[in-house]
C-alpha cells in the first residue's frame, strides 16, 4: 500500500527490513546500544560485527532519540538505532518517547541527505507498546514530517507479522 504525500511516497509493505534496498534502515534498538532480539538481533546478524563495533564506540542513545552507524554487509548504506520506551502503562511519557524516536530517525536522515528510509514498528514487540496507539502515533509522525518537506523522497514501514501490517494499513486507511 503507497499514499502520496505532498509529492512524497509513505508505503506499508510486509517483509523483513534487513532485507530493504533503502538508504537508511531504522533499528529498534535499547539505550545502551547493546543488541538483542526482534530486529535489533536481525540487524546485526544480517549485517555482521562492524555495526556493533561502531554501537560500542557511540556507547548509547537516550530514550525517544536515535543514532546513526554504518550498514556492515546489509543492502542499506546505514543503520539508525531509534530508542522507542518501554511500555509502562502510558503516563510515562511514553507516547512523546515512542514520537521523538521517529522524528529524530527522520530527522537524521533527512540531515544526512537521505532519499529512502525504512522503519520496522518501534516499540510494539519486547517493549510491550499497545500496537493501534503506535500505529497510530508512527504513522502521524511520519505524515507530519513529510508534509514539511525534506530530502526524503520514500519513507517504508516493514511490518513484519500480518496483525502488525493490518493496524498500520488501517490507521493509513483513516488518515488518507
Ligand atoms: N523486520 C521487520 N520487523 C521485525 C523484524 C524484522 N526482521 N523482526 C522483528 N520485527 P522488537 P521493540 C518486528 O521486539 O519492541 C530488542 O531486544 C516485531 O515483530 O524488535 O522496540 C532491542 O534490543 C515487532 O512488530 O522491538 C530492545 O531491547 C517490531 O519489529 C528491544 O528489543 C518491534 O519488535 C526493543 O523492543
Amino acid at each position: 500500500m503507497k499514499v502520496d504525500i505532498k509529492g512524497r511516497t509513505l508505503a506499508l509493505v510486509r517483509g523483513d527490513i534487513t532485507l530493504q534496498a533503502v538508504d537508511a534502515i531504522v533499528n529498534a534498538a535499547n539505550a545502551g546500544l547493546r543488541g538483542g532480539g526482534g530486529v535489533d538481533g536481525a540487524i546485526h546478524r544480517a549485517g555482521g560485527p562492524e555495526i556493533m563495533e561502531e554501537c560500542r564506540r557511540i556507547g548509547g542513545c537516550p530514550t525517544g532519540t536515535a543514532c546513526v552507524t554504518g550498514a556492515g554487509k546489509l543492502r542499506a548504506r546505514h543503520v539508525i538505532h531509534a530508542v522507542g520506551p518501554r511500555w509502562k502503562g502510558g503516563d510515562r511519557g511514553e507516547a512523546g518517547l515512542l514520537a521523538g524516536a521517529y522524528r529524530s530517525s527522520l530527522e537524521a536522515a533527512a540531515k544526512l541527505g537521505l532519499a529512502s528510509m525504512a522503519f520496522p514498528s518501534l516499540s510494539t514487540g519486547a517493549y510491550g507498546y499497545p500496537l493501534e496507539q503506535a500505529a497510530a502515533i508512527a504513522i502521524a509522525t511520519v505524515t507530519d514530517f513529510l508534509k514539511g518537506g525534506t530530502s526524503l523522497q520514500q519513507v517504508t514501514f516493514v511490518l513484519f507479522d500480518q496483525e502488525t501490517f493490518a493496524v498500520f494499513e488501517q490507521e493509513l486507511n483513516e488518515r488518507a
